[in-house]
């Protein structure tokens, strides 16, 4: 039967993402990819066990020549990567243009964001050149998992070219962003083509029941679709599942991390450095949605309001350069350096600000020896730093101090100490509440918040169960529907 067929053990399975998880780069010539290290490329590559795949993207650089394309793409064909080429300014106005310039700060809630039709036309262009590439590689049976919000419209376009083509394949789509209530969709002008371009998909996964039932609601005012039955929308004449998954890390890398000597020798050098010093460590991409100016106020505040404390706390701020050819990032960047300056003069150097990325090994350390991990989100769809510094607090039993705008705290808030990231008093407040926990207080958190984090891994919970599960049986529905 079609159920048996589909639980064979290698399924053919395509992947998309608007960038390959592997960077190409011109060396003397000729050319060489190297693994990236985004969050959606290490949750991804334990499939490789069960599953054959092929992963579909751009490969992040502009290739003309078509002797150099085949080189590319024979370069990446060992990781099962397969190329996607834009040329650089359809590439920059679908990237930054219209995805991180429009898209985003919608699906944040972030006010004042101005449309415009090039960023739009681009956007929906590289969708066209996704479906065409696609396309002719899917075969019926083939399930194909698109990802994030560079390719909302992907879903239909590929459905029309797979129909004309008599196949039939489920199509799931996991949005990794927030989707926002109802009435902040209205802001974008183009807001009904992205909802009908995913509802072209078997099923579309969210990280919280939140972000789902907005997408649901938001189905059902726009498009009048039927939403009665609970996680499902009919549309013309579709059925489509929504379901909630909680995207995870696999925690067993970090501890076999912490395990390596080296990363030994740098958490006792980095305990002797901050002996007797509160230790609050903080990873974020450069980005206005991880509240990263409202994290510095608070932190001010939290100085202001215990002046008892002056070089008994330090807070380690790793902020991860990203977006960097779009002007609200430059400024954000700006902004943030002046800030750090200023409270470093006001307060005795409490601040390390770090603007780069820091290497897999040393950011296991900094988890492990710190005694608090802020995390500010004014809007994140998961947040998977918080799950991190989880995952390397055995010994320690850190706390958790985490902005109720983040996803991960519909899940976490139990173990952790939340706040409004807005609120600068109570931000302070939590940051105290953060050091002064007693050691048993400590340990129940940790513990309620190690099971969480362990009993969601990516693997267990998307690629093995749920996701391959669900998408059988909608793409029984798709048949049955179409
Ligand atoms: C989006 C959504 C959602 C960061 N700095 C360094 C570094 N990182 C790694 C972290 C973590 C990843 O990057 C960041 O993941 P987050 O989930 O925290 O945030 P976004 O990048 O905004 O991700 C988010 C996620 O997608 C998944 O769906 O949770 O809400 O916004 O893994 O460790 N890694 C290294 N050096 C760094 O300096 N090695």
């Amino acid at each position: 039967s079609r159920m048996d067929s589909i639980s064979n053990e290698k399924q053919n399975l395509i992947i998309v993402s608007n960038r390959l998880p592997l960077s190409v780069k011109r060396v003397d010539g000729s050319f060489q990819s190297s693994l990236s290290s985004g969050g959606l490329v290490t949750s991804l590559a334990g499939l490789t066990k069960s599953t054959q795949f092929q992963w579909f993207g751009w490969p992040g650089l502009e290739v003309r020549d078509l002797g150099d394309r085949e080189e590319v793409s024979q370069t990446l064909e060992a990781h099962n990567a397969i190329p996607i080429f834009l040329d650089s300014t359809l590439a920059h106005e679908h990237y930054n243009g219209f995805s991180n310039r429009i898209l985003w700060p919608i699906l944040h809630y972030q006010s004042g964001v101005t449309f415009d039709d090039t960023p739009w036309q681009a956007y929906k262009r590289v969708n066209e050149l996704f479906a065409d590439a696609i396309v002719d590689s899917a075969e019926s049976g083939t399930l194909i998992w698109i990802h994030d919000y560079h390719l909302m419209l992907l879903p239909e376009l590929l459905r029309h070219r797979l129909t004309q083509q008599g196949k039939s394949c489920a199509i799931g789509f996991s949005l990794h962003t927030p989707f926002p209530a109802g009435d902040f969709w209205r802001n974008l002008p183009v807001r009904k083509h992205l909802i009908e371009g995913l509802l072209s998909s078997d099923l579309i996964g969210f990280h919280t029941d939140e972000y789902k039932q907005n997408f649901i609601e938001t189905c059902a005012s726009l498009l009048n679709a039927r939403t009665e039955i609970p996680n499902q929308i009919q549309y013309k004449n579709r059925l489509v599942c929504t379901n909630k998954f909680i995207v995870g890390i696999d925690p067993q890398k970090f501890t076999d991390t912490l395990q390596m000597p080296e990363v030994q020798d740098r958490i006792r050098t980095l305990k002797e450095r901050y002996k007797g010093v509160k230790v609050i460590v903080g990873v974020d991409r450069l980005d206005h949605i991880k509240g990263l100016t409202q994290k510095l106020s608070g932190f001010d505040a939290f100085l202001d309001d215990h002046p008892e404390l002056q070089n008994k706390v330090v807070l380690i701020q790793v902020a991860v350069p990203s977006r960097e050819d779009v002007k609200e990032y430059q400024d954000l960047e700006r902004d943030l350096c002046t800030m750090a300056g200023k409270i470093n003069g006001k307060h005795g150097t409490p601040l390390l600000y770090m603007h780069r990325s820091v290497p897999f090994a040393e950011l296991t350390a900094l988890y492990s020896v710190a005694d608090v991990c802020l995390l500010t989100s004014t809007r994140d769809g998961m947040n998977l730093v918080a799950f991190e510094y989880v995952a390397c607090q055995k010994e320690r039993h850190g706390v958790l101090v985490l902005s109720e705008f983040a996803g991960a705290s519909s899940f976490m808030s139990q173990g952790s100490i939340s706040f409004h990231p807005a609120n600068k008093t109570e931000m302070s407040e939590a940051i105290f509440d953060a050091i002064s926990l007693d050691p048993a207080q400590r340990k129940s958190k940790y513990e309620y918040l190690r099971d969480f984090v362990n009993e969601n891994t990516r693997w267990d919970s998307i690629c093995d169960g749920k996701l391959s599960a669900t998408n059988t049986r909608s793409a029984k529905w798709g048949q049955d529907f179409t």
